[in-house]
Formats: C-alpha cells, sequence, structure tokens
C-alpha cells in the first residue's frame, strides 16, 4: 500500500513495514499512525522530500506558529512543567501550557498559557490545536479525556493508554505484577471491613493510598493498627474516594531510576539513585546510588522492563525498595519527568527534561552519562503559610557549587515543594555538604 509518494506499508503477518524514502523501520498499525503523524508533522526533522500532502501540512503548522522549532504543549503548570519547557527553549523550541489557575510556575516561559479545567476535552483539544505534539507533567489528567486528543489526530506522548495504566495505582500494580515484577502485596478496600480483613491477611502496618491523584505525600497514609482506621479513611475521603491497601514494606534503602524511551522503543537510563522519603515525601537524592554494580544492574532491567510494559514514551521515573532480603520491590512509576532526576540538570550530560523533549517530538536521545562522580539534591520544602519567594537567597547563592532553583510559586504551605539545591562533588559527602549548606541558608514561608 502507498500512502503518499515517500511513504508506503509492506504487509507481513503480524507485522507491517513502513518504508520511507529516508527511514525503514518495522512496525505495529499503532507506530504506523505514530510515524507516519510524525512524518506528517515533522517533515523537516525527517528531512524528507516531502510529498504535496506532506508539504501543505508543514506549510499550515508553520504558518501558525514559528518559522522554525517546534511547539510542545503541556497539561499542568507546575515546576515540573518549567523545567521540562526551559528544556524545550533550549533546543528552539515554544511552549504552550494549559493549568487551572494563573500564575503556574511555568507562565512566565509558556508563549501562550490557556486556563480551565483539564479534564475537558474540549480545553484538551484547544491546546492540540495549537502544539505539534502535546504532554503531560502529572498523572492527574483523565485517560478517558486524553483520548479524545488521539481521536482528534493529535500526538499526545505518552499515550493515553500508557496514562490508564497508570494513573490508577491499583491498576499500575496489577499491570506491573501481571507482568511478573515483584511489587507488594496489595488490595482494593472499599470499605473499612475490607482493611481489616486485609490486615488479617498481611499484618500491620499497611499503607492506605488514594488510587488516584495522590503526590507528595498527600494521598498516602500509614496505618499502624486498627485505631487508625477511621481517622485515615476519612482524611482519605475513603467515602467518595476509591482507595486501596498494600502491606508496608520493611525496606533497607529507596532507590530510584529515571528511564527514557523514544518513539522508536529505544531506551536510555540514568543511573540508580538513592533517595530520603519523610511522610511519603523527598527530602534528598544521592547519585549514583552506593550499590554494587550487579544489583545496580538489576534495577536498571526492572525499571527499564515496567516503561516498555506501559509502552512508554518521554521521561518516566520508576521508584524501588530494596527489602531486607535484598529483594528489589516496585514501589510506583511516574509517566513524567520525576523528582528522583532533577539532580540530571546540571550532573549528567543530558537531563531527564532535554531527553524528554527529545523523545516526545521523536528525536535522538542525549547521554545520560554523570559529568561529575557524585551529585546530590536536596528540595526545599515550605515551612508554614507565606509568599513563595524565600529568605536567605542571597547567602545561599554565596555558596560556591550550589544550583539554586526556586520553582516560582506564588504562595508556601507546610511541606509545599518550592525549590531544590544540586551539588555536585568528588563523592556523595562533598557533593551533600555543599547541597545541605546552601539549603541551611533558604527558608520558604518562615520570618527570619
Ligand atoms: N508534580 C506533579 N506530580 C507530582 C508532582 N510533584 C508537580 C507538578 C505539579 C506540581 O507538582 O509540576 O504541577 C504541583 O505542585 P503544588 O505545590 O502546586 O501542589
Amino acid at each position: 500500500m502507498v500512502l503518499n509518494s515517500h511513504i508506503s506499508i509492506v504487509l507481513y503477518p503480524q507485522r507491517l513495514y513502513l518504508t520511507h524514502n529516508l527511514c525503514k523501520n518495522s512496525a505495529t498499525v499503532r507506530e504506523l499512525q505514530i510515524y507516519y503523524a510524525y512524518c506528517v508533522k515533522f517533515a523537516n526533522f525527517y528531512e524528507c522530500a516531502a510529498s504535496e500532502s506532506v508539504t501543505n501540512t508543514y506549510n499550515k503548522i508553520k504558518n501558525k506558529h514559528i518559522t522554525s522549532g517546534h511547539r510542545v504543549g503541556i497539561v499542568g503548570g507546575g515546576q515540573l512543567a518549567k523545567m521540562i519547557g526551559l528544556s524545550a527553549m533550549k533546543l528552539g523550541c515554544e511552549v504552550v501550557i494549559l493549568e487551572k489557575t494563573e500564575k503556574t510556575p511555568s507562565s512566565s516561559l509558556a508563549v501562550d498559557t490557556l486556563y480551565g479545567d483539564w479534564n475537558n476535552p474540549s480545553n484538551l483539544l484547544n491546546l492540540a490545536k495549537k502544539v505539534d505534539v502535546v504532554s503531560l507533567e502529572n498523572e492527574f489528567v483523565d485517560a478517558n479525556s486524553l483520548k479524545v486528543l488521539e481521536q482528534a489526530g493529535h500526538l499526545l506522548y505518552p499515550t493515553s493508554t500508557t496514562i490508564e495504566l497508570v494513573q490508577d495505582k491499583l491498576i499500575q500494580k496489577q499491570a506491573l505484577r501481571d507482568a511478573g515484577i515483584a511489587v507488594v502485596p496489595f488490595a482494593a478496600v472499599n470499605s473499612q471491613e475490607e482493611i481489616l480483613q486485609l490486615a488479617d491477611k498481611l499484618g500491620w502496618p499497611l499503607v492506605l493510598k488514594a488510587r488516584r491523584d495522590g503526590y507528595d505525600g498527600k494521598g498516602n497514609i500509614t496505618l499502624n493498627n486498627a485505631t487508625d482506621i477511621d481517622d485515615a479513611w476519612s482524611k482519605l475521603n475513603g467515602n467518595n474516594q476509591k482507595l486501596y491497601a498494600e502491606a508496608f514494606c520493611h525496606f533497607t534503602g529507596e532507590l530510584a531510576v529515571m528511564v527514557t524511551r523514544g518513539l522508536d522503543g529505544k531506551m536510555v537510563n540514568y543511573p540508580v539513585v538513592e533517595s530520603v522519603q519523610k511522610d511519603h515525601v523527598c527530602h534528598i537524592v544521592r547519585a549514583p546510588a552506593r550499590i554494587d554494580d550487579e544489583l545496580s544492574d538489576a534495577m536498571i532491567e526492572l525499571a527499564r522492563k515496567a516503561v516498555k510494559i506501559i509502552d512508554g514514551v518521554g521521561t518516566f521515573g520508576i521508584e524501588m525498595f530494596l527489602s531486607k532480603e535484598n529483594q528489589i520491590i516496585l514501589n510506583e512509576m511516574a509517566p513524567r519527568v520525576h523528582n528522583s532526576g532533577h539532580y540530571t540538570i546540571e550532573a549528567c550530560e543530558c537531563s531527564q527534561f532535554e531527553n524528554h523533549v527529545r523523545a516526545i517530538l521523536g528525536m535522538p536521545l542525549g547521554s545520560t552519562k554523570m559529568i561529575a562522580p557524585a551529585a546530590v539534591m536536596i528540595n526545599m520544602l515550605g515551612e508554614e503559610q507565606g509568599r513563595g519567594y524565600p529568605v536567605g537567597i542571597e547567602k545561599a547563592l554565596a555558596v560556591k557549587g550550589a544550583h539554586i532553583h526556586v520553582y516560582g510559586k506564588t504562595t508556601t504551605n507546610i511541606g509545599r515543594k518550592m525549590g531544590h539545591i544540586t551539588a555536585l562533588g568528588s563523592d556523595i559527602n562533598e557533593a551533600e555538604q555543599i547541597a545541605s549548606k546552601a539549603a541551611s541558608c533558604i527558608r520558604f514561608g518562615a520570618q527570619k
């Protein structure tokens, strides 16, 4: 079958082969649709001698937007969108954001910001019409709303199918378990009674979790015994929100791996990192993790497998536990750039953010190699309610080697992620000393 003068399809049992004047690739039907859409939208990138239809479509894009580079749409405008946006801008792209409220961290860099409910398909379509490819900075956007974008022929990465598999943590755990990945025992709980029944099977403590929309400690409560159930149930709004519970993992360490997977299925991974969490919120990330090569290789293999299972395109964060028995257990995966990868901005040849942009544009992925022996990232959290700009930043900036990121949120609150600091060093201790010294100067929301 010939799609146009430059792209033709040859059908083999179960596989399709896409032939193009410059590209020869084996592809599934879905991949083929995607590839075709890319050839049309990014005709210049593939350097194809574009057919009339390709030229017409590309000209429309050019007229609508800018004369070079691409427009990336991001659903959500927080710090993750800001850092993706900065990388996109570095590559000459423009960024358009869809957010619920005004004055988010990314509003100052976006060429255009649309406001509205991101679960409303018409808002998503308005965003998609303004850009070449849509991506996400959070997993809260409803997969069914996202499907509408794909049905209308827009490019979305990660796809709605990937988001569907990940955004409901119960479905995510089931998908991973079914694919043979070790996860802690878990079950849906539809009543307080069912939590007690699960505790009979798994023992205490249990972790009660919201199936959707939890992050940074919101949506997770550890239950130490039966008397904790009532309070946790009402805090997580169990009567109206779907919950599940899982066995508490008595881990010896929490580790994470960032993986970027391209449109062609090629993957790159960053080193395994150690993360220190307090109250389910990430506080410190140390790279690389101080573990032996065998364990590190096994964790990387698991992380890559997990991203493949959900057919991910873009950057993904995979959080793991190391059990007392040295077993690797996948805790959670995020279909987006992740806090465990913020250190890559300064510490790696190509950051998690830039690799995300490269992946969703169908471009070659960059090197994930660290440029220093060690790096440490410390999160800066709000101490109490107050304004979003910190006190003490001038002192922190005087600390040599500290890379300071202030997200630009208008207000702060207890535990809210307001910024982070990364330092490189010849070893973890050296990097951590620098990062801690700078972090101790800065305070968000607290009076000096
Ligand atoms: N985020 C998304 N999922 C998890 C996290 N941490 C980031 C996104 C989102 C922001 O946190 O960038 O926009 C929301 O932070 P806040 O402080 O406004 O709740």
